[in-house]
């Protein structure tokens, strides 16, 4: 009891007020847009590699010195399937880097490039904590110079219309309050009870970038996203996707109501109602065939004196909270006890509360909308939903598998896009009853290339067949007149060394998916892990060439036609790294 009363702001008797009116809000059947009209906000949509794109990506990096990052991680996999952390899991088996390991290399990347490692807040959940914490430690915070730790406390579940608690039997035999997460929104209020806002801001921060958990190309719109914002002076920069109209993601609309505006996050179930009552629909625009409104990522990046002034307002980030308690025919009774819940996106209700005094009301809200391929990988949902949304024609399946799938094809994208010749992707095969990409499969770690400037720079006139798998890693690559056709791995761990592969021919027997038979996925079956379960197969690497300079070597290393690994500005003999 003491514990929750401490979690929550103004403690339980604030709680429990705060229920007992959205409670009668909800069983009235309020609607809580009523009386907004939406429209579609003002906002940037780029196509990769156009103009507007390149120019945006770099004015980003120009300004990624002052970017922190904030990684909600609270929430379990339980519609994924997957019983552990989901940033333990790996986007990619080609790599086999984890979620947390791949966002700390893209801060490591943007540390290389601006001289100061972004430091990296993770929210963390009772359920989540212990495991989080776990890999970093296993893993050393993945060289990152600063990681913080923020931890959500659950929030007393609701038993009735009244706001009475609900109560248990706990294990202990001991008759418990029930508590239940109150969602990702928690972050905001967390992060101001945590003092580590003006930390980061003496630290040199100037925007927070919020990243959820399992959607790894998320950090391809940072950038682009952050050039927009700072151009714009923008409070609040939503990282967009184009929205397939009806889909389960929210979209970014403007509300409009008695002269004043709102730029927010509007959720799928939610959107087509409040447009029906305008007399339109959650349908696509025919000449784009999607939705006019963005769709929402739940990426975003927030001006961190705009963030800190608005969380010192009076509701000390908390924001806007929502109940669905789920009912029994007769209306009054709840099915299982319910809870307050809150979103992270609906920080510009907050934003738009704060006195003329911060520099409000309302907050400078707008979005940067990239390609789907470029920045939308989501990994929510377990492979018999994912199937059954497959099946009823929705927007992506949303596995792990489909996931991995969309990360080859981003990687594949780029290369066409900076002149390497390869046949584009197409959506063809299934693996393990998920649709995925046909063709090259490629992970280029944003060590490598972190603009589209830097990969047309790096890798050049090479072609790559549909069924090869590349992956490359390390600032120092430079990749030219490559022909693949199986698996190649390109590492160069070292910053004091660089590695040139100019001419190299590649012709192995590469990599092959092998879906996991009935047996292995009913577990138990050696060498099969949880996460393997989770995607549904496993990679079988048959025949690999791997060039790797270790971290420890020093100097500039080459590799020609012959693929042999060898030491420039020396003798002429094999050089410190492996290649096979
Ligand atoms: N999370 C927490 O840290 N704590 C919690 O208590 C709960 C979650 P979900 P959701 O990308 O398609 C969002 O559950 O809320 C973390 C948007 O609302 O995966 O169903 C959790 O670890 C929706 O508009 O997502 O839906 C994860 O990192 C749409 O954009 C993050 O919060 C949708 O995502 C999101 O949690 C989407």
């Amino acid at each position: 009891m003491s514990s929750l009363d401490a979690a929550y702001p103004g403690g339980l008797p604030s709680y429990v007020s705060k229920a007992r009116s959205l409670l009668a809000a909800s069983l009235s059947g309020a609607n809580p847009f009523a009386g907004y009209t939406p429209s579609v906000p003002p906002g940037e949509s780029l196509a990769y590699a156009s103009p507007a794109h390149l120019s945006l990506e770099s004015s980003g990096l120009s300004s990624a010195g002052g970017l922190g990052f904030v990684l909600v991680a609270g929430g379990l996999g339980e519609r994924l399937g997957y019983p552990g952390v989901k940033v333990g899991l790996s986007p990619y088996a080609a790599t086999g880097e984890t979620y947390l390991g791949q966002y700390a290399s893209f801060l490591l990347a943007l540390g290389a490039r601006t001289g100061r490692v972004p430091p990296l807040c993770i929210m963390t959940s009772e359920d989540t904590d212990a495991g989080v914490r776990k890999l970093l430690a296993k893993r050393g915070d993945f060289g990152l110079p600063r990681v913080d730790v923020v931890t959500q406390q659950k929030v007393a579940a609701l038993a009735d219309a009244g706001g009475g608690l609900a109560f248990a039997v706990g294990g202990g035999g001991e008759v418990e309050i029930v508590t239940k997460p109150h969602g990702h929104g928690d972050v905001h209020s967390l992060l101001h009870r945590s003092g580590l806002l003006p930390e980061y801001a003496a630290a040199g921060v100037t925007h927070l970038a919020f990243l959820q958990d399992t959607n790894a190309l998320a950090t391809n719109g940072v950038l682009p996203a952050l050039g927009v914002a700072v151009g714009g002076k923008q409070e609040m920069t939503s990282i967009c996707v184009p929205r397939v109209a009806g889909e389960a993601a929210g979209a970014i609309a403007e509300l409009g109501r008695g002269g004043g505006s709102v730029t927010i996050n509007v959720e799928y179930n939610q959107l087509g109602p409040l447009l029906r009552a305008g007399g339109g629909d959650d349908v696509a625009d025919p000449g784009t065939g999607y939705s006019p409104f963005p769709g929402n990522t739940n990426n975003f990046i927030l001006e961190l004196s705009s963030y800190a002034a608005t969380l010192a307002g009076p509701d000390e980030g908390v924001v806007s909270e929502f109940v669905n308690p789920k009912m029994e025919a007769d209306g009054v009774t709840f099915k299982k006890p319910a809870r307050l819940e809150c979103m992270m996106q609906d920080y510009p209700w907050l934003l738009q509360k704060r006195g003329p005094a911060a520099g409000g009301p309302g907050g400078k809200v707008g979005f940067a909308s990239l390609p789907r391929w470029l920045s939308f990988s989501p990994a929510k949902n377990s492979l018999q939903s994912g199937q059954e949304a497959e099946a009823a024609g929705g927007a992506g399946a949303g596995t792990l598998a489909s996931a991995e799938s969309e990360g080859y094809y981003a990687g594949a994208r780029k290369l066409m896009a900076a002149g390497v010749e390869l046949e584009e992707p197409r959506l063809g095969s299934k693996v393990a009853g998920i649709t995925i990409y046909d063709g090259p499969r490629v992970v280029l770690s944003p060590s490598f290339a972190l603009t589209h400037g830097e990969l047309v720079d790096k890798f050049t006139s090479s072609a790559i067949s549909s069924d090869s798998w590349l992956t490359v890693e390390g600032a120092n690559v430079r990749i030219s007149n490559l022909k693949l056709a199986g698996a190649l791995v390109v590492k160069c761990l070292s910053e004091k060394a660089t590695l040139t592969v100019d001419g190299l021919v590649c012709e192995n027997l590469g990599w092959r998916y092998r879906e996991l038979t009935a047996g292995e996925m009913g577990g138990g079956a050696e060498g099969v892990t949880v996460e393997d379960r989770t995607r549904g197969y496993v990679l079988e690497r048959l025949e690999t060439m791997e060039i790797v300079v270790g971290e420890d070597e020093v100097g500039n290393f080459r590799v020609g036609v012959d693929g042999r690994l060898l030491k420039e500005d020396g003798e002429d003999e094999e050089g410190g790294g492996v290649c096979n």
